[in-house]
C-alpha cells in the first residue's frame, strides 16, 4: 500500500482536510452530478463524501497503479486467487448469464452450475406445486434450513428481503446456534409431516450443523414412527461433502452441490440459496442472478471513476487510512433488508479482518472496518446521537428505495423524508449562528451546534426487487473485493473461523469426562470447566 501512488492520494487528504462539505456544496453547484454513479438499477449519490475531484482522481490512480484490473481480470478467469488455500474465487460463474465458458485448470465450469441450478429448480417446483410429499403423503408446509455462517446468514438475510416475492403458504425457519434453544423454538412452530430440513453445509463436518442436523433428525423420526425411510422425504442436503452427506443417512440424489471455488460468504447464488429458491420460485431466483450479473459485469468493465464498488471500496480506504475511522455503518430505509447488516459484517469483517499481507508481513496500515447497523429510522431513535455528535468519524451508508413493496398512507414519503434529511444533517451540521438566529439560550448553543461534514453514501434504487436485490449483494462483494487488493491482503480464507472450529474440542471432552480430567489451561478457564462440571454433577 504504501506506494508512491498511495503517497499522493495522502498529500491530496491533506489539501482537502480543511474543506467543510457546507462550502464544498457551496462553490460548486455541479457536485451532486460529479459525484454520482449509476449501475445494474442503483445510483450511488457519493457527492456528501470529503472528497474533491483531485482526490477521487488520485484515488483512482492509485487503483489503476495496485492492479486492480489485472486482479478483477484474474478473479473473474479463475486463477487461484485465494492462495493461502490454493483455490480459484468464482461465485461470478455462479451468476455468469453471458453463455461464456469460465475455465478453473482448463475445465469449463458452467455446464455444472446450470445443471445443479436446473436440478434446484425442479425440486423446487415439485415442493411448491405440492407434488413433493412428507412421508405420511402430505405436502411440504415448512421448510428448516440448518446451517451457520455462509450457510445461513446469506439465505436467512435474501428471505427476508424477498418476502414480498415468496408463497406465502410455504414458512421458513432458519436454524442455526447450537444453543438448543434455537432449534427448540422452531420445532415448537413446526409439523413433522410437513417439514422439510435442509442440511446446509459446504463441509459437511461444522459441529454446529451437524448436531442440529442430528437431533432435527431424531425429532423427526420420534413423531413419524420411527421409520428411517421418512429421512428421504425430510431432509435434502447442500454440501460440496458427497460422501459426509450419505454417511450422514441423506440420499445423494437429494443433495445438491457446489464446488471448493464458492467460499461461504458468497455462496448465496449457489445451492446455498435452496431455501431462497424455494420461497420465490426458480424464476424470480433467476431474475436475482440478472442482478447480481449486471454488477459483475459494470464492475469487470466500468471505467474505475464511474464504477460503483471500485468508489466505495475507495472511499472506505479514504477513511479508514486517511482520517483513523474504525467503523463503518450501514443503514438500510428498508424492514426488509433488517438482515443486511448481519450479512455485510461476515462478507466484509471476515473477509477483510485480517492483519498479514500478500507476502506473509505483518500490515503497516489498517484493515477492514467494523461493520454495524440497524434498519432506519430505528437507528434514528437509538445511535444517531453519536454519529451526528459523537467524537469519533463514522462513514455511513443509506440505502433506500423511492417505491415500498408496502404502500400504505404516507408512510414511504415519511420513511424517505427521514433517510433524506439525516444525510443531509450529517452533511451541513448546523451552526452556532443559525442556533443563536432560532433563539438558543447561549448556554446551550454548544450542544445544540452540529459540526457537520460527517460523510455519508446514498444508494438508491426504484424498488427492492430480486434484481436489484442481486445488484446490490454483489456491490458489496466487489467493494469488499477492491479493498482486499488495495490493502494487499487475502480476501478469501478465514483462518479466525477455522480456528474456532478446533477451540472447543479439548474443552468439550474436558467437560463431558466422566471422572475429573486433569486440567492444564490457565487458572481462569480450569475454575470455569469446574464450575460447568459442578452445575452438571460431575466432580
Ligand atoms: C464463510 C465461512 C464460514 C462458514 C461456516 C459454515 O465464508 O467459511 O462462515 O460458512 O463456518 O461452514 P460449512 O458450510 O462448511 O458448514
Amino acid at each position: 500500500m504504501h506506494t508512491e501512488a498511495w503517497q499522493s492520494v495522502l498529500q491530496e487528504i491533506d489539501n482537502t482536510r480543511s474543506i467543510h462539505l457546507r462550502d464544498a456544496f457551496a462553490e460548486d453547484p455541479r457536485r451532486a452530478e460529479r459525484f454520482t454513479a449509476r449501475a445494474a438499477g442503483w445510483t450511488l449519490d457519493y457527492s456528501k463524501n470529503r472528497i474533491s475531484p483531485a482526490l477521487m482522481k488520485r484515488l483512482v490512480e492509485w487503483a489503476e497503479a495496485s492492479n486492480l484490473r489485472g486482479e478483477i481480470e484474474a478473479m473473474f478467469t479463475g486463477q487461484p486467487i485465494n492462495a493461502t488455500e490454493n483455490r480459484a474465487v468464482l461465485h461470478t460463474a455462479l451468476r455468469n448469464l453471458s453463455g461464456e465458458p469460465v475455465l478453473v485448470n482448463g475445465h469449463d465450469v458452467m455446464p455444472d452450475v446450470r445443471a445443479v441450478r436446473e436440478r434446484m429448480a425442479a425440486f423446487c417446483e415439485d415442493v411448491r406445486r405440492g407434488v413433493w410429499r412428507g412421508h405420511t403423503g402430505k405436502p411440504i408446509r415448512d421448510i428448516v434450513n440448518i446451517g451457520i455462517g455462509g450457510s445461513d446468514l446469506g439465505p436467512a438475510m435474501a428471505c427476508e428481503a424477498l418476502k414480498p416475492y415468496a408463497k406465502r403458504s410455504l414458512r421458513l425457519f432458519f436454524v442455526s446456534n447450537i444453543d438448543a434453544t434455537h432449534l427448540a423454538e422452531v420445532l415448537r412452530q413446526v409439523r413433522p409431516e410437513q417439514t422439510l430440513f435442509i442440511i446446509a453445509s459446504k463441509t459437511f463436518t461444522t459441529q454446529e450443523t451437524l448436531t442440529n442436523a442430528l437431533s432435527a433428525r431424531q425429532w423427526l423420526l420420534g413423531r413419524l414412527g420411527g421409520d428411517t425411510a421418512a429421512v428421504a422425504r425430510h431432509f435434502v442436503a447442500v454440501s460440496t461433502n458427497r460422501q459426509k452427506v450419505e454417511a450422514f443417512g441423506i440420499d445423494p440424489a437429494n443433495m445438491f452441490g457446489f464446488w471448493d471455488w464458492v467460499g461461504g460468504r458468497y455462496s448465496l447464488p449457489s445451492a446455498i440459496g435452496l431455501p431462497l429458491m424455494l420461497a420465490i420460485g426458480p424464476r424470480a431466483f433467476e431474475r436475482m442472478l440478472k442482478g447480481y450479473h449486471a454488477m459483475d459485469k459494470h464492475f469487470r468493465t466500468a471505467p474505475f471513476e464511474r464504477n460503483l464498488p471500485v468508489i466505495l471500496g475507495l472511499l472506505g480506504i479514504l477513511y479508514a487510512n486517511g482520517y483513523g475511522a474504525e467503523t463503518h455503518a450501514v443503514l438500510p430505509y428498508d424492514q426488509y433488508l433488517a438482515r443486511l447488516p448481519a450479512y455485510l459484517q461476515q462478507l466484509d469483517m471476515e473477509s477483510n479482518g485480517k492483519s498479514i499481507d500478500r507476502q506473509g508481513q505483518r500490515v503497516r496500515h489498517t484493515t477492514g472496518p467494523i461493520i454495524w447497523g440497524e434498519p432506519g429510522t430505528n437507528g434514528q431513535h437509538a445511535f444517531y446521537q453519536l454519529i451526528h455528535q459523537g467524537t469519533r468519524l463514522i462513514p455511513c451508508d443509506f440505502i433506500g428505495f423511492c417505491r415500498s413493496q408496502n404502500p400504505m398512507g404516507d408512510h414511504h414519503e415519511k420513511l424517505m423524508a427521514n433517510f433524506i434529511a439525516q444525510t443531509e444533517a450529517l452533511a451541513m451540521g448546523k451552526t452556532a449562528i443559525q442556533c443563536r438566529a432560532e433563539g438558543v439560550p447561549d448556554a446551550l448553543i454548544p450542544h445544540k451546534t452540529f459540526e457537520g461534514n460527517r460523510p455519508t453514501n446514498t444508494l438508491l434504487a426504484d424498488e427492492l426487487n430480486p434484481q436489484t436485490f442481486g445488484a446490490l449483494i454483489a456491490l458489496y462483494e466487489h467493494k469488499v473485493f477492491t479493498q482486499g487488493i488495495l490493502w494487499n491482503i487475502f480476501s478469501f480464507d478465514q483462518w479466525g473461523v477455522e480456528l474456532g472450529k478446533v477451540l472447543a474440542g479439548k474443552v468439550l471432552e474436558e467437560l463431558k469426562a466422566e471422572t475429573t480430567p486433569p486440567l492444564s489451561h490457565d487458572a481462569s478457564t480450569n475454575a470455569l470447566i469446574m464450575r460447568l462440571r459442578q452445575a452438571q454433577g460431575r466432580t
